[in-house]
């Protein structure tokens, strides 16, 4: 088949296998991303999730040699549930943010590419090709504004013109050559509503982001979050989103065609107090399958806590004295501390003072410490 028509078969192939969007780009290294990328190191702006090898991160042939076709894919995904299940006194909930909704769409991209990649073996069986989706080194969002997917924001996600931001990206690397598409025109003019509207002021210049003080990243460590950030995170258990929930080209999308993405609602707003006390295995029977739980539990328990803080729901302060005391992880008993500080009565603060003889590890004396004085300042 000639280029031309390889690519349109491709497209139409795409389309019956439910892809919603698909673009083609020349795999040229990405230069000016590369020059992006060591400031964005230099000024301390990494994650630490990203590849750490630059030269693999935007030279597509150091991923797949002879490399000269990068096929970029977008799928969209929802954004409202039917039926939400209501946070009530006694029974609060927290939530996972969109992107985490359904089932893990790392799983759903690849089985869309892999099937796509055989049909262009079929096509060109000596083909080679090199699936990608998120964890590979590339940057998609670089790959797939260079294919003609969309823009960069200034909140830095790929905004399309058809499903906002509401996308996930992936992309096939192939040594098969096919004519590239044209990037669009960026579309955020003078707008500026995400860097307004981003709490921590972690945009810190349009298309820049800190990773470092970004909620969506402070909710998926392991250690204890600051305190200043505490309050922002809201009741998110996973993710954030307010630099998209603002943005224009977001407004009144919720895309329900893709099954999988589809939210179980007590899922993905569950109760607060039930995962304080969950297993490792409840946890991976539960909430395995979504993109949220790659981290594991701790972070998810952890930020549970702090939703219940926020809440001030006292019904919660029995099973956070029972962390208090009984919890192996600092982060977890340091957490519940603060949590009981900010839900107060007698109970809590009882059982913080006590915990100033018991407790031997340094940072949880210092949040008890903290969540005590803290107490005393708003009474
Ligand atoms: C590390 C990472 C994170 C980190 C850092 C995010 C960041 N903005 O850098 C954290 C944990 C914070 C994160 C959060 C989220 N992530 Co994330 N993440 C990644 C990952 C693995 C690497 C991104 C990376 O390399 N960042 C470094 C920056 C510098 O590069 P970049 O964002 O890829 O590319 C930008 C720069 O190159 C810049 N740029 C290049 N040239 C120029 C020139 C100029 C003038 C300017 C201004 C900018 C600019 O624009 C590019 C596009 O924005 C990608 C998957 C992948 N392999 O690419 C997913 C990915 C970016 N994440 C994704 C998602 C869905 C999210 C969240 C929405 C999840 C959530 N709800 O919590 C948030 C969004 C937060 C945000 N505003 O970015 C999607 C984005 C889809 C989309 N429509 O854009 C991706 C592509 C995963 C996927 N395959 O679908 N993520
Ligand atoms: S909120 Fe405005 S500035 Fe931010 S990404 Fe959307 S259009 Fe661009």
């Amino acid at each position: 088949m000639r280029p031309e028509a390889l690519k349109q078969a491709l497209i139409e192939e795409s389309k019956r296998i439910g892809i919603d969007k698909i673009g083609f780009a020349s795999a040229d290294p990405f230069t000016e991303l590369k020059e992006r990328l060591i400031r964005h190191r230099e000024a301390g702006y990494e994650s630490g999730f990203e590849e750490p090898d630059l030269h693999k991160r935007t030279d597509p042939q150091a991923n797949l040699p002879q490399a000269r076709t990068i096929i970029a894919i977008a799928l969209a995904y929802p954004t409202r549930m039917e039926d939400p299940p209501v946070s009530k006194p006694g029974a609060t909930r927290g939530v996972f943010c969109r992107a985490s909704w359904g089932e893990d769409y790392h799983h759903v991209l690849r089985r869309k590419l892999e099937s796509l990649k055989e049909k262009l073996l079929e096509w060109v069986p000596e083909a080679a090709c090199e699936v990608m989706v998120d964890t590979g080194s590339l940057s998609d969002r670089a790959v797939a504004e260079r294919a003609g997917l969309g823009w960069s924001g200034k909140n830095t996600s790929l905004i399309t013109e058809e499903f906002g931001s509401w996308v996930y990206l992936g992309e096939m690397l192939t040594d098969v050559w096919l004519p590239p598409d044209t990037p669009v025109t960026e579309g955020c003019g003078d707008c500026n509503a995400c860097i307004e509207a981003c709490p921590t002021g972690a945009l810190v210049a349009p298309g820049q982001l800190n990773s470092q003080a970004c909620l969506a990243y402070l909710s998926q460590t392991k250690g204890f979050l600051a305190p200043e950030y505490r309050d922002k995170l809201g009741t998110y258990l996973y993710g954030f989103e307010t630099c998209q929930m603002v943005c224009p080209y977001n407004q009144k999308k919720n895309f329900v065609h893709h099954p999988e993405f589809s939210p179980d609602p007590d899922k993905v707003k569950p109760l607060l107090k039930p995962l304080l006390s969950m297993s490792n295995r409840e946890f991976r029977e539960r909430f395995g399958s979504m993109a949220g739980s790659w981290r594991g539990k701790k972070p998810i328990q952890r930020n549970a806590i702090i939703a219940l803080g926020r809440l001030k729901d006292e019904t919660a302060v029995a099973d956070l004295i029972r962390l208090l005391k009984e919890d192996p992880r600092p982060v977890i008993r340091g957490t519940a501390s603060w949590a009981l500080g900010r839900i107060g009565g007698k109970e809590a603060l009882e059982a913080l003072r006590r915990t100033l003889e018991e407790e031997t590890d340094e940072e949880v004396l210092l949040e008890v410490k903290n969540a005590l004085a803290d107490h005393e300042k708003a009474v």
